[in-house]
This record gives C-alpha cells, sequence and structure tokens, in this order.
C-alpha cells in the first residue's frame, strides 16, 4: 500500500519569534509528510502542554526512540488509531510527557503524508470531494497586550473581518488595505509612531484602546467604500492575560483602569454597540463560562468567541454548549495535540450552531497547513496575520486553493 509509513524524523527549527520549535518528517512507500508546530503567547491554563521538561530536544529524543518505532510499518490513513497511540504513549490528559506540540507535528505529518500519497491535496484528503468553502481571513491589524512591548493598548488584538467579500483573495487584500491604511492614520494619532508591529505583524501603537478602535473602525470604513464591500471590526480582548485572580478584576495596565466581572461586561457591551463589532474573543477570564453565556445572551449580530476557554476541547465546549456560553470557537490543534481532537471538537461546534474559527498562534512557523485545515474541516473563518512571511504563508496557500478549485469555489456560509 502506497501510504506504508517507512520513516519518521524529527528536528529542531525556529518560529516566528526565534524560540526553538519541533518539525516532524513522515515518509511513506510512495509519498512523504512534513509539518512543525506553533506555540502560543497568551496560552489557556487547559492547554496542552508544549513540551516534555527538555524542551524541543527532548520531544525530539521522544519522536526518534518512542514514536517513530512504533508508527514505522503502520498507514498512514490510520490517523484517528495514530492519534490515540500517541495518547497512549504519553499516558496523560494533557500530554505532560510527549509534549502537545509533539504529538500536533506528529498527527498533521501523519494527514500530510496520506495525502501526498494519494497525490492529494491536504484539504481534499480531509474534506472530501465537498470541501470547497473558502474561509473569510479575520486579521490582526493593531495590537498590544502580551504580542507587543511598550505602552501599547491593553487589548491583545484589533480584528479586521471582510464579511462582504465575494472571495478569498479579494477579502485578503482588504485586509492588506485596512492594515495599511491604518498606518497613514496612526502617524496621525501617534506622534512617537515607529511603524512598530507586535508578534503577529499588527501595528503596535502607543495609543488607548478606545482611540484603537476609533482608529480602525475608521480605516475599515474607508476602505470598505473603496473596495464595494463591508470589512468589519473585531477584537480578541484576551482577559485571561488582564485578569488578576486575587483582585477578582481585570487589570488594564497601560490604561490606568481596573474593571470587576460586571464592569467588564457592561464595557464590552458598549464597545460592541458603539464600533458595531461582529466578534469578540475571550471577552472574560477562562473559567468565566457564566458571562459568556449572559453576554452571548445579551448581542445580537457578534460573534463571541471562546480562546483561552475551550481550548479546543471537546469536554469543555460541551459544558459552554450546556450553560450557552459564546456562539464560536478558537480551533488551534496544538491547544489539544491531535488531529482527531481537534476534528472531534469542530464537528461538535457545527453540530451545536457555534463557529469553528481555525487559527494561526501568535509564534508561527512558514508552514501552511491551517491554511488546509480550514478548508478541509469547513470552518467559516481563518484567524491568521495579514501581514508578514509566517501569516501570509497561510494566506497565499488560501489564494492557491482558491484558483485550485476553480468554479467550485465558494466562499463560506457566513451566519452571524
Ligand atoms: C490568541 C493567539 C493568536 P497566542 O490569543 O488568539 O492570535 O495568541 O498564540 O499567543 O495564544
Ligand atoms: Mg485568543
Amino acid at each position: 500500500m502506497s501510504t506504508i509509513i517507512e520513516d519518521v524524523k524529527a528536528r529542531k527549527i525556529f518560529n516566528s519569534r526565534g524560540e526553538a520549535t519541533i518539525e516532524v518528517e513522515i515518509t511513506t512507500s510512495e509519498g512523504f509528510g512534513i509539518a512543525s508546530a506553533p506555540s502560543g503567547a497568551s496560552k489557556g491554563k487547559a492547554e496542552a502542554v508544549a513540551y516534555p521538561p527538555g524542551g524541543v530536544d527532548e520531544a525530539i529524543k521522544k519522536v526518534e526512540e518512542l514514536i517513530a518505532p512504533e508508527l514505522i510499518g503502520m498507514s498512514a490513513e490510520e490517523q484517528e488509531e495514530i492519534d490515540s497511540l500517541l495518547h497512549e504513549l504519553d499516558g496523560t490528559k494533557n500530554f505532560m510527557n510527549i509534549g502537545g506540540n509533539t504529538a500536533y507535528a506528529v498527527s498533521l505529518a501523519v494527514a500530510d503524508a496520506a495525502a501526498n500519497s494519494y497525490n492529494m491535496p491536504l484539504f481534499q484528503y480531509l474534506g472530501g470531494y465537498l470541501a470547497c468553502h473558502l474561509p473569510y481571513p479575520l486579521g490582526n491589524v493593531l495590537g498590544g497586550g502580551k504580542h507587543a512591548l511598550g505602552k501599547v493598548p491593553d487589548i491583545q488584538e484589533f480584528l479586521v473581518l471582510p464579511v462582504g467579500a465575494p472571495t478569498f483573495i479579494s477579502a485578503a487584500e482588504a485586509n492588506i488595505k485596512v492594515h495599511r491604511r491604518l498606518r497613514d492614520l496612526l502617524i496621525k494619532v501617534d506622534p512617537y509612531f515607529t511603524g512598530g508591529r507586535g508578534d503577529e505583524g499588527a501595528w503596535a501603537p502607543n495609543i488607548s484602546n478606545e482611540k484603537a478602535l476609533e482608529v480602525v473602525s475608521k480605516a475599515c470604513e474607508e476602505v470598505s467604500s473603496e473596495v464595494g464591500f463591508e470589512c468589519r471590526v473585531g477584537l480578541d480582548i484576551a482577559s485571561s492575560s488582564l485578569w488578576d485572580p486575587e483582585k477578582q478584576r481585570y487589570i488594564y495596565a497601560n490604561e490606568g483602569v481596573e474593571r470587576d466581572p460586571g464592569e467588564q461586561m457592561e464595557y464590552v457591551l458598549d464597545l460592541i454597540r458603539r464600533y458595531r463589532l461582529v466578534y469578540v474573543e475571550d471577552p472574560f477570564h477562562e473559567d468565566d463560562f457564566e458571562s459568556f453565556s449572559e453576554l452571548t445572551s445579551k448581542v445580537r449580530g457578534c460573534l463571541i468567541c471562546g480562546d483561552d476557554l475551550f481550548v479546543t476541547n471537546e469536554e469543555r465546549l460541551s459544558t459552554g454548549i450546556s450553560k450557552g456560553s459564546g456562539n464560536a470557537i478558537i480551533i488551534k490543534v496544538n491547544q489539544v495535540g491531535t488531529l482527531t481532537d481537534a476534528w472531534k471538537t469542530v464537528k461538535l461546534a457545527k453540530e451545536s450552531g457555534y463557529i469553528p474559527v481555525v487559527s494561526h498562534r501568535s509564534g508561527e512557523t512558514t508552514a501552511f497547513h491551517i491554511a488546509h485545515l480550514a478548508v478541509g474541516f469547513g470552518c467559516p473563518i481563518i484567524k491568521t496575520g495579514v501581514l508578514g512571511g509566517e501569516r501570509l504563508a497561510k494566506i497565499n496557500e488560501l489564494i492557491y486553493i482558491e484558483e485550485l478549485l476553480g468554479e467550485k469555489a465558494k466562499m463560506a456560509r457566513l451566519r452571524i
């Protein structure tokens, strides 16, 4: 059979922040696959542990000594079996022994190798003939929080979602235009603006959260009328990074404001209304399912998305569903480790009316696989940056997929 695994290799490479990470290469009798793991700065408490004690070097050893001997001889098509084998070999709930990033790179390289052995694009191998919907790119254009230094906004990400785009390439182009327009606007509002950018290529100016929202909204409005379709504004508040459990308050350090959970609720509601926000990620800290549900019940026409809240975990999503917490979920495969785990969560999300948003991490490699995951898993939104080689690797791959699909290509159905 063409998909029999003949060799498994692991090596150390570097991500966009210059941190060491793992890359895994799998050779089958008629093809090969490769995948590398990204890494987060604002991680959820319930995420899989990225590396075993001993870091990337130890992870490489685990692949070579523990995982490779088991995989060799198996078929790369046995995705579920291989993913449960990874759990077995690890033996913990959150990949403490082999590392979630190790599991991620192996799991994805296996799928990549199977697709390649069949001479098929990964998205088609994962999603079949019906996988022909392109996601809307949710682009980070301005940011602060844990992704930048200095007196930047406390809110981690100010995002653009080109909801009216007729094609993927026009959507990607609109996001780039907003990013570029912002530069011109920021020069006017921040006299010290040097053109500095954060981890994901978003501008990192010395302005308040409110000012940031004003300029991003203005840039979106201007670009919307230029391109002839609507680009809307979203936020990733990444509230777990602001939450002080002792004080039981959200600390907006650069702004010099503290908010208790009630004030945070009022603040977020006010921002959604005033700026017609279309998307708000992690408006409350990672254990506050109740506030997520209260906010979700109070707003219309805005996605309330859980990242640190759900950590791509099926069980945590079930808890959210039962309480009505949010209506969208971030999908970062390395938060749970394997493709099978992530797929189960995506499936549950779709069955329950939650919009799955496939996402990059702040520390990315130049791998483009998440572009294929978005199309293959049928996720209507992909969150990946607007600029920077490691961000454009995903965007450009989607442009290629759109071209490859030809007349079959359609933008995803986005019900907000
Ligand atoms: C987030 C991500 C990506 P990180 O919070 O959504 O934008 O950040 O990878 O640092 O967790
Ligand atoms: Mg987030």
